[in-house]
């Protein structure tokens, strides 16, 4: 299917997702983020695409919701029409592991979809922020939520209510980004993590994405206790006889998704 505002491509087993509205740093309409759902929906369905990695370009991520679409929008029409739930809903559903390769602005909305993600890989010039407060609004998709959850109170109160951006370094020492690497090397990077994500028993992915998303919602002995039982369960799949098995044998597993 043909897309305006993403670039897709497979790279071995990895889908890639690029954003792709230059022109506006990428700010995220509704048509970019439909396009974005319907692209990971179809790699979800798709056994050859194992993981997927989105970025933009060098310069922004993506600067936030589009401002020039919303500026006009009343009350009632986003509140009626719930503005971007079923955008953010179509991202949340995706089972499959997705990294973003953050390089430049990663604003507003573009740091709320990088959040999205199950992890984040930074450029050393990625830039974060949750400048909505400087527009008369606040964060929509995440920004109050998850990026406490990452980061803690004082840092995210900092962020949201000054709209101040946040440096590489500083993401990485706040926990909002796994790596930061050289913006040369960003997306052999994220394409690394996701190519040995790939190789892994999509069966055991799936769980263990599930499982550490768990982590956000429920009391610790619950927690325990999902994280316990789904470990249990590992072991009715041939893909447990499998990886065992090869370690003792001292060669490669091959995973079947079974
Ligand atoms: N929306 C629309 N256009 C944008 C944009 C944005 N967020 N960010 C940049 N652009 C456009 C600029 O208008 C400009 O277009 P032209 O003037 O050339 O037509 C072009 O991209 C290049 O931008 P600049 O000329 O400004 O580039 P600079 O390098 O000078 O500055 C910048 C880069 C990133 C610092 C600056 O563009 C900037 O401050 N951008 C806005 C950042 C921002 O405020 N982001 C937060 C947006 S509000 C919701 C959920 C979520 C949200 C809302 C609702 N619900 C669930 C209801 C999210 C809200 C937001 O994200």
């Amino acid at each position: 299917m043909a897309y305006e505002t993403i670039i897709i491509e497979t790279r071995g087993r990895v889908g890639l997702v690029q954003l792709n509205r230059p022109k506006a740093l990428n700010a995220l309409n509704l048509e970019l983020l439909g396009e974005l759902g319907q692209a990971l929906a179809e790699g979800q369905k798709n056994e050859k695409v194992r993981c997927f990695v989105i970025t933009g370009s060098e310069k922004a991520f993506a600067a936030g919701a589009d401002i020039k679409m919303m500026a006009s929008q009343s009350f009632v029409d986003v509140f009626a029409g719930d503005l971007f739930t079923p955008e953010e809903d179509a991202i949340m559903r995706i089972r499959k592991p997705i990294i973003a390769a953050v390089s430049g602005y990663a604003l507003g909305g573009g740091c709320e979809l990088a959040m999205m993600c199950d992890f984040i890989i930074a450029s050393d010039t990625a830039k974060f922020g949750q400048p909505e407060v400087n527009l008369g609004v606040m964060a929509g998709m995440g920004g109050t939520q998850r990026l406490t959850k990452l980061i803690g109170r004082a840092k995210s109160m900092d962020m949201n209510l000054t709209g101040r951006f946040m440096d590489a370094e500083e993401a990485e020492r706040s926990g909002l980004v796994s790596r930061v690497v050289p913006t040369k090397d960003l997306m052999k990077e994220a394409l690394s993590a996701a190519g040995k994500i790939a190789e892994k028993s999509m069966i055991t992915v799936m769980a263990i994405k599930e499982a550490v998303n768990r982590a956000e919602q429920l009391p610790l002995t619950e927690g325990i206790l999902f994280e316990r039982r789904v470990f249990h369960s590992l072991f009715a799949t041939e893909d447990q006889k499998e990886g065992m098995d090869a370690f003792a044998e001292k060669r490669e597993a091959q995973f079947r998704d079974k």
